[in-house]
């Protein structure tokens, strides 16, 4: 069985590795569809070996396809994705938009699978965000065995999950002021080239940014488990892929750092480094691949319940495209 697929949003970053993904993973496409605003319209992107024109998504028939693969920011996701629903094609969103409805799955097929029963409620899923992602694949065997109390995480996240512009930002702000030119930001609220910014998403009420908060919703919202606490701190790092994650946690049953190792070395899609000087890094271990990379797994000496991890995915990938690839992987398999 074949399925007709449109990939919306096809021009961007996530969008191409959407393509890339789906070529790469052999997902078996009848005739592929890229769309994107008018903007993009006329462009064209490659896929295996031919290229196909950018269409542009207001004009498009949606009833072509079975399934959509949404990438083009929350508000075209709001205004196209219940058109597209209605007409019968799933639709996987990568966007924030739909991702606290209650009737909308958020899915990490590693972790919870079984969320997708549901998928017919709206004919939309929809996938985490990219530092929710990664650490939910990580912890989530801990999280079966021990009980999760509470997760304290610090990220170091790549430009990439900025998007084209934020990795041209950091590309040329770097050039410049190795040149001993001016730069202003734009695409960050500060300099990003030799820096680390405290800002990711906009600010909320509560003084967190929004990334932070996506951190604590989604975790929740995936485990199934709204007495999981969890508390973030978002910072941008001048990397170009591949976003980092110190996570504390504090379980509710003990569980040493030996037992952690043992478990993750088992988990799906997750990769350990045990020996103490092999940790992974962006750079080294996570561009370019989709494992969920886990290492400096220590107890920690503060607390009697406590652990501490380390881990890094490729956000574009694991984080986003990727992990898009697998809900409909994982709903052909099971569902359709
Ligand atoms: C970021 N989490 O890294 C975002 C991308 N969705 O900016």
């Amino acid at each position: 069985q074949v399925f007709d697929v449109a990939v919306l949003g096809a021009t961007g970053l996530v969008g191409q590795a959407m393509i890339e993904m789906l070529e790469e993973r052999k997902f078996p496409i009848g005739t592929l569809y890229a769309l994107a605003s008018e903007r993009s319209a006329g462009s064209t992107i490659n896929f295996k070996g031919e290229e196909i024109e950018v269409q542009n998504v207001d004009d498009f028939d949606w009833t072509l396809v079975q399934f959509g693969f949404f990438s083009a920011g929350g508000d075209v996701s709001a205004r196209i994705a219940p058109i597209a629903a209605e007409a019968g094609c799933i639709v996987i969103d990568n966007t924030s938009h739909f991702r606290y409805e209650p009737d909308v799955p958020l899915v990490v097929p590693e972790v919870n699978p079984q969320a997708l029963a549901d998928f017919r409620n709206r004919n939309i899923i929809a996938n985490p965000n990219c530092s929710t992602i990664q650490m939910m694949v990580a912890l989530k065997p801990i999280h079966d065995v021990a009980g999760i109390e509470r997760i304290n995480v610090c990220t170091y996240q790549s430009v990439s999950g900025g998007g084209k512009k934020a990795m041209e930002e950091l590309a040329l702000q770097t050039a410049n002021l190795l040149n001993t030119r001016p730069i202003t930001p734009e695409a960050f609220s500060r300099q990003i080239a030799f820096n680390a910014i405290p800002q990711i998403d906009a600010f909320m009420d509560n003084d967190y940014t929004k990334e932070e908060m996506k951190m604590v919703w989604e975790t929740q919202k995936i485990l199934g488990d709204s007495d999981v606490l969890v508390n973030a701190t978002a910072v941008r790092v001048p990397v170009f892929y591949g976003h980092g994650e110190a996570i504390h946690l504090e379980t509710r049953m003990p569980v040493d750092a030996l037992q952690v190792k043992q478990l993750l070395a088992d988990a799906p899609g997750v990769k350990v480094y045990d020996a103490r000087e092999e940790f992974p890094t962006q750079v080294s271990s996570a561009s370019g691949n989709d494992w969920v990379h886990v290492g400096r797994i220590r107890d920690d000496i503060s607390h009697p319940n406590g652990l501490n991890l380390w881990v890094v995915s490729d956000n574009v990938r694991k984080g986003a495209a990727t992990n898009s690839v697998q809900i409909a992987e994982t709903l052909i398999k099971d569902y359709l």
